[in-house]
């Protein structure tokens, strides 16, 4: 884990995030702080280690990422998500909200991020060849789905950029912080998932997403994270650095 501030005596900042740049679900939580404009400190958990912090701050799972708000831990990525939309609200000029307003437009997307844990993820490991099974057949499956979830697409952005309208929402962070793993899981398995061919509007939604200022820096692009898959490829198949 790499600190910056605690050899120094100064208090630690607000708010810090215990996760891993390959992360997924740590990168939803950075972008929703890069977003609110929140300034914070990322402490790298190391690879098949789990520090103490974290064992402490997430004693049920022991996963990351955790977000330590003036120390008090919380864990779940978008657990996590949806408690910086509320303690981060927007305001005049501020940056805006990451749920939507209305309840059903909440819910729906909600029930949109729950698909993507549901559908996307367990392809992904597998394809990674974390976990053993058939990857055209998932290779297909995840088609299917991110299908969906173009349509999905069409019916939240309205027309416009984003899942979330004119700026980037709550399903934008579920779905687009796996964007950096689907397309390393092209590469590793050799198939093809966000097919412009096939998918002309999700596609176009993951360009403008990858480079959004709030997210470029933060999802890795498809060639660190194959190159991260082969150093870590044993330690990965043990551990679940994507979820099982
Ligand atoms: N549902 C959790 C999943 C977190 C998760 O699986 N984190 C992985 C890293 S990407 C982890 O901590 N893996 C270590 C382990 O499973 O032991 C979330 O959304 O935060």
């Amino acid at each position: 884990m790499s600190s910056t501030n605690n050899s120094s005596g100064e208090p630690p900042p607000a708010v810090r995030v215990l996760g891993g740049w390959a992360s997924p679900f740590t990168n939803r939580v950075v972008v929703a702080l890069k977003l609110k404009g929140v300034e914070h400190e990322l402490l790298q958990e190391t690879v098949g280690k789990k520090s103490e912090l974290l064992l402490r701050s997430n004693p049920v799972h022991k996963k990351f990422p955790v977000l330590l708000h003036h120390g008090k831990p919380l864990p779940e990525s978008l657990v996590i998500v949806e408690y910086i939309d509320e303690v981060w609200p927007a305001s005049n000029g501020a940056a805006s909200a990451i749920l939507p307003r209305d309840p059903h437009g909440r819910a729906v997307e909600r029930f949109w991020a729950r698909y993507v844990d549901d559908k996307i993820l367990p392809g992904l490991r597998v394809l990674r060849g974390s976990v053993t099974g058939d990857k055209y057949k998932t290779a297909g499956e995840m088609s299917t789905a991110l299908q969906r979830l173009e349509e999905a697409f069409v019916k939240c952005s309205q027309g416009k950029e984003y899942f979330g309208g004119d700026s980037i929402g709550y399903l934008d962070i579920a779905l687009g912080s796996f964007l950096g793993w689907i397309k390393a899981v092209e590469k590793i398995a050799g198939v093809e998932l966000l097919n412009e061919t096939k998918l002309p509007i999700l596609a176009v939604w993951a360009d403008r997403f990858c480079a959004h200022p709030a997210v470029v820096d933060v999802v890795p692009d498809a060639d660190k994270l194959v190159e991260f898959t082969v150093q870590y490829g044993a330690v990965l198949n043990t551990t679940n650095v994507l979820p099982k």
